[in-house]
């Protein structure tokens, strides 16, 4: 069915059956207690269900250059065991795996950081050491063995991490490398580092191993490399022995969003296809491709040789099979909304996926069938009950999924309807999908009772939130909206706004009432926003953004007084609240709320009075569970669990909501 996808892919000794490629991803299994053994579970998974090609996550060449202290590296010799477990995995089900070589130079979190110069990360706290010219050397010859030792670890190959901000970039251009000696100053020098990597690592590997060189085509930010300087390192290291090339878009540190949610699928596919025409070996693009449509897309217009997914890999290991089998409906989509992936990795935790919660947890999160099949109930149709109604059927129980409303979905009703969050729609399909191929009963429009529910085995309660009342003069004031009703019916909301509430919802609310169409739906658009140019004409493929238009005004408050948005993921919660200051919106922290009236909405910040004269008011004050049912439940006999917003409502949280209806209905 997608004849570009699945054509096979002669690269260096081997034959790739099709043209995917799982992308690397540090996932914090690799400093895990038993880590290995569970990332080699991992990454068999994918394998088996007919992945191309597998790169792991970033493994460091020495101490100094991985990601944070005590991140593994692979660079004696009684470390090659692990990574041979791994490889043997991944080799018994007919997979190839290669293993990333990461060193993180200025971005490592580390006081023993190095760098072509002594310039500081603006995200980072700590300042790198100059690597003497010696010391160069010797990150060389680290690279050099590590490599070495892949390929004794039985590795299929290695891919050389030159994007991202990461060392090499660091080296490769003028933001990062002040130096005047041969690693610095004109490009020749500032490339050496690259270039000395891969052919020193294809003479001490041989010819029968891939070397994968992941060259960042586009920095987005100043000082990045210019067009030119990359077709020239493009072509430098193909000369240099590298098999393919695979595309990194964007260092860490820059201010465009590249991977998150609202960034339009497949956003950067064209930076690759215009080095395609530069050079021999095969081209893989990557970030933010995500259905099987998408990924034939880009390959059909000959963006690029294969295509890496990454994330993708996390929401379905089975990716690969149910589109080559025609099942496309059947994938858990990847929503990029980084919640569980990247955020967790911020926070030294394991990497999962918000709508998998299996991910990296494969051997010990396991669905098994049941030995005694059950009538389950589940009571409510948002994502904990979903995520329960599902795990209970693929367990082989009988599943009746009762929602009072007359849609499933819940809250990602309410979450798709949000610009730049267009992606839960995929979430709701496979839920939907899936369930009916399961052949759980799902009854809309029926408000489950005891009376209901008394007859079956289990009962999971699953019933939801309703947003918090807020008491206030002037509440039941026409002006003032709930946020279910605003997002619903945004055009009932005036062109002046106050939202009362500034967590996740509230900034969901002031995105859709201040944009404009869907600007991750158009590429252009997106990109104008952004100031990205993909034709690369200045360094780092920056120009000028354009701010967008927006039909209203908002404001948008909250009582604390720490910094709007503080409570929103580490890696998205800066993409928001610069969508927000282009659309002007104004952020006011420490508010005291008086009241509501004919005039506008009436405050107190740092004590002095002021009046917000707006049309609307919209409440995003929190919520609070819905669980009326689980003690006569309890009282009846019968046996209930309690999941989702109608067990915590305090943060609404899909991920703890999916995570525990999976849990509760694995175990039962
Ligand atoms: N890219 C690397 O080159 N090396 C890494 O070690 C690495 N670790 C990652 C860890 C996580 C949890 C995530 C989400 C991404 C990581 N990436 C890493 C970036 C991915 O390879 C990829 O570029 C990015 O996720 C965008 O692609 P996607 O939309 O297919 O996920």
């Amino acid at each position: 069915r997608y004849p570009h996808l699945f054509r096979p892919l002669e690269v260096g000794h081997l034959t790739l059956p099709n043209r995917v490629l799982m992308g690397s991803m540090h996932t914090n299994l690799e400093e895990a207690p038993n880590g290995f053994a569970r990332l080699a579970a991992f990454y068999a998974e994918r394998a088996r269900a007919g992945v191309g090609l597998i790169v792991t996550g970033g493994i460091a060449p020495n101490p100094e250059g991985a990601v944070f202290q005590g991140a593994a590296t692979l660079e004696r010799a009684e470390q090659v065991a692990d990574h041979r477990s791994v490889v043997e995995a991944v080799h018994a089900e007919g997979g190839r795996i290669c293993m990333q070589i990461l060193h993180a130079g200025r971005y490592a979190y580390s006081p023993e950081l190095v760098a072509p110069s002594p310039i500081q990360a603006p995200i980072n706290p700590f300042v790198p050491h100059e690597l003497s010219d010696e010391e160069v050397e010797r990150q060389i010859e680290a690279y050099v063995r590590c490599a070495s030792l892949a390929r004794e670890a039985g590795y299929d190959g290695v891919e050389v991490m030159g994007s991202e901000g990461y060392l090499i970039n660091q080296f490769l251009c003028l933001r990062t490398n002040h130096r005047d000696d041969r690693w610095g100053g004109p490009f020749d020098n500032r490339m050496r580092f690259a270039v000395e990597i891969v052919s020193r690592i294809r003479q001490a590997v041989g010819d029968d191993f891939l070397i994968i060189f992941r060259l960042s085509m586009i920095d987005l930010v100043e000082e990045g490399s210019t067009w030119e300087e990359v077709v020239t390192l493009g072509r430098a290291v193909e000369a240099a022995g590298a098999s393919l090339i695979n595309t990194g878009i964007g260092w860490h540190e820059a201010r465009v969003p590249t991977i998150v949610t609202s960034v339009p699928r497949a956003a950067f596919t064209e930076v690759t296809r215009r080095m395609k025409a530069e050079l021999a070996i095969p081209l893989i693009t990557t970030n933010r491709i995500n259905m099987p449509e998408v990924a034939e897309r880009v390959l059909a217009e000959g963006h690029a040789d294969m295509v890496s997914m990454a994330r993708p890999f996390l929401a379905d290991p089975a990716w690969v099979a149910k589109a080559a089998e025609g099942r496309d409906d059947e994938i858990n989509t990847c929503i990029a909304c980084n919640q569980a992936c990247l955020d967790h990795t911020f926070q030294g935790k394991l990497t999962s996926c918000l709508v998998n919660p299996q991910a990296c947890h494969e051997t010990e999160l396991v669905i098994e069938a049941a030995e005694t099949l059950r009538d389950v109930a589940v009571v409510g149709g948002g994502p904990a009950g979903l995520a329960a109604a599902l795990t209970a059927a693929r367990r082989g129980h009988r599943v009746v999924l009762f929602e009072r409303t007359g849609e499933l979905g819940g809250q990602f009703n309410l979450a798709r309807k949000i610009p730049g969050k267009e992606e839960f729609d995929e979430t709701l399909r496979y839920f939907k999908v899936m369930l009916d191929k399961l052949g759980v009963t799902v009854k809309l429009g029926v408000e489950a009772d005891v009376q209901t529910l008394r007859g079956f085995d289990a009962v999971i309660l699953a019933s939801g939130v309703r947003p918090r009342r807020l008491e206030l003069p002037g509440i039941e004031h026409p002006k003032v909206l709930s946020y279910p009703m605003a997002i619903q019916h945004p055009e009932r909301v005036g062109r002046r706004v106050a939202i009362i509430g500034a967590g996740g919802i509230g900034f969901d609310v002031a995105e859709l009432l201040t944009h404009v169409g869907h600007p991750s739906l158009d590429r252009d658009a997106w990109c104008a926003e952004w100031g990205v140019d993909l034709g690369v004409a200045e360094r780092g493929g920056l120009r000028p953004p354009e701010r967008p238009e927006t039909p209203r005004q908002v404001f948008l408050l909250q009582r604390k007084t720490s910094k709007p948005g503080k409570g929103l993921g580490k890696s998205t919660g800066w993409v928001h609240r610069m969508s927000l200051r282009h659309r002007n919106v104004e952020t006011l922290a420490g508010c005291e709320y008086m009241g509501i009236d004919d005039d506008g909405l009436h405050i107190r910040l740092g004590g002095e009075p002021r009046l917000l004269e707006v049309d609307s008011v919209v409440i995003c004050a929190g919520q609070d569970p819905v669980r009326e049912l689980l003690e006569p439940l309890k009282e009846a006999g019968v046996a209930v669990h309690l999941i989702g917003g109608a067990d915590e409502a305090a943060e609404l949280d899909a991920k703890r909501a999916i995570d525990q209806g999976t849990r509760v209905a694995a175990g039962l």
